[in-house]
């Protein structure tokens, strides 16, 4: 079982990665440019030709893909083979415009669980764990990719899939669970949910793997204390595969992309120019192994900063952080940009729970912030003057944050809808317009 941990691809040195990235790309750019008529359109209307990318160096001639390509070309339309040889397709969860497809033959599944299992290895996961996957199942990359990882691991797996908390909690204390898998939202739920039944002792949990959405130091702290283990980050994203692309190892600093799949870049999402390792800027994807739907330099929106340097876990490949934010749904509030993990390390950072809800609307062509925030039983109070005064502390601390007013309102505990799957943290009014 110790083919997922592997030492020889995961620690092997920049040049040999170098070697194969190089070797693989070639490879695949010319195999979308004879299987996906779509891009190789827009190679040609950029004129570039296969022979022009001999090295990962080349990388950047090539078109970018963005979400708006794969709407135009649903569902088939970037898939590169056929019908026969795929045999398996997960889908987003947007709610604006088309869904998102991706197709998997065999061996993309293959690749992919690899790629999981390689995660849940990095969290400490052997074959004796008990892998308790909360992600949703269905269409939804999460539970699929660490059922697929967990199995190969040769970890024992409890296909959850997310809610009825009651029946989780159970087969948790029940079946004696090590490892967690879930959005760092149900975390904090389960967290929560263990604590007040007073269950705390009879789970034993020692890691979990939580991704799919933006969650910070603070509440990575939060849930640790709360579950008593050590929470490691996981990402990835349906169109490049789904969960596992990249992932935290012991450090807990960065997340490690499996670059021996994946080539990843950083851009200025405005001029769109390659910026140098250690810059902020959008994440790109160039996919080097996969047949059936092979995105070369996809934008994947999410703004993050990429680092190579040495790891204590032994990796070499290259770390991304936490995505700051993405590059299409910042907000921008009376002009500012407002990422919702600003206001969330302010709560945290002042006591209160994740739970919050940021409601953006426009008045008399000016924009408004409504910040809701869930009071901890601990903080509920009946007396409207304390209430009062921890609203302003919050308006100032938001103030010298972000350089504007949000009006704060702060609610009853449980009273803010909470979320199975990714938690819904911003309501933007102002697109309904
Ligand atoms: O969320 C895949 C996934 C499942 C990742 C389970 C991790 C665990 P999508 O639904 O296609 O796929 O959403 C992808 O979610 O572009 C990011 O904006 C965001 N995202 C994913 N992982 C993280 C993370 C899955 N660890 C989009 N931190 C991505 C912050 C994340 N954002």
């Amino acid at each position: 079982m110790e083919r997922y941990y592997q030492p020889e691809i995961e620690c092997a040195s920049r040049e040999q990665i170098l070697a194969w990235q190089n070797e693989r790309l070639v490879k695949q750019v010319q195999y979308v440019y004879d299987n996906v008529p779509y891009y190789r359109k827009k190679m040609e209307e950029k004129g570039v030709t296969p022979a022009d990318v001999q090295s990962v160096a080349d990388l950047h001639k090539l078109p970018f893909l963005t979400k708006a390509d794969l709407r135009d070309a649903y569902p088939y339309g970037l898939c590169a083979v056929p019908v026969s040889e795929a045999v398996r397709i997960q889908s987003t969860s947007g709610t604006t415009g088309r869904r998102v497809v991706a197709f998997y033959t065999q061996h993309d599944l293959d690749l992919w669980e690899d790629c999981c299992a390689r995660a849940i290895m990095a969290a400490g996961g052997t074959k004796d764990d008990v892998v308790h996957v909360s992600y949703g199942y269905g269409l939804f990359t999460g539970g699929a990719g660490l059922h697929g990882g967990s199995h190969k691991v040769g970890s024992l797996t409890l296909p959850m899939s997310s809610g009825n908390t009651d029946r989780q909690i159970q087969f948790m204390c029940d079946l004696g669970s090590t490892i967690l898998c879930c959005t760092p939202s149900y975390a904090a739920y389960l967290s929560e949910s263990i604590n007040e039944r007073g269950l705390k002792d009879q789970i034993h949990l020692k890691a979990g793997i939580f991704g799919a959405e933006a969650w910070t130091e603070e509440m990575r702290r939060d849930i640790e204390k709360g579950l008593g283990i050590k929470a490691y980050d996981i990402y990835g994203l349906t169109e490049i595969s789904g969960p596992g692309v990249s992932f935290e190892c012991s450090a807990q600093t960065g997340m490690h992309i499996n670059e021996d799949h994946f080539i990843a870049e950083i851009i200025d999402p405005v001029t769109e120019e390659v910026l140098p390792e250690g810059e902020k800027g959008e994440l790109v994807f160039t996919c080097i192994t996969k047949e059936a739907f092979p995105l070369l330099r996809y934008r994947t929106r999410d703004i993050c900063v990429l680092k190579r340097e040495k790891c204590s876990c032994g990796r070499t490949h290259v770390k991304m952080s936490k995505p700051m934010g993405r590059s299409d749904d910042m907000l921008i509030i009376k002009g500012v940009n407002v990422f919702p993990s600003q206001i969330e390390t302010i709560l945290l950072n002042k006591g209160y729970a994740a739970n919050y809800q940021l409601i953006v609307d426009r008045v008399n062509n000016s924009d408004t912030l409504e910040v809701q925030v869930e009071m901890t039983p601990e903080m509920f109070s009946d007396s409207v003057s304390e209430v009062t005064a921890k609203e302003k502390e919050l308006v100032n601390a938001m103030k010298a944050m972000l350089g504007i007013y949000a009006k704060v309102r702060l609610v009853a505990p449980k009273s803010i809808a909470r979320s199975e799957g990714k938690a819904v943290r911003v309501i933007d009014k102002r697109k309904l317009y």
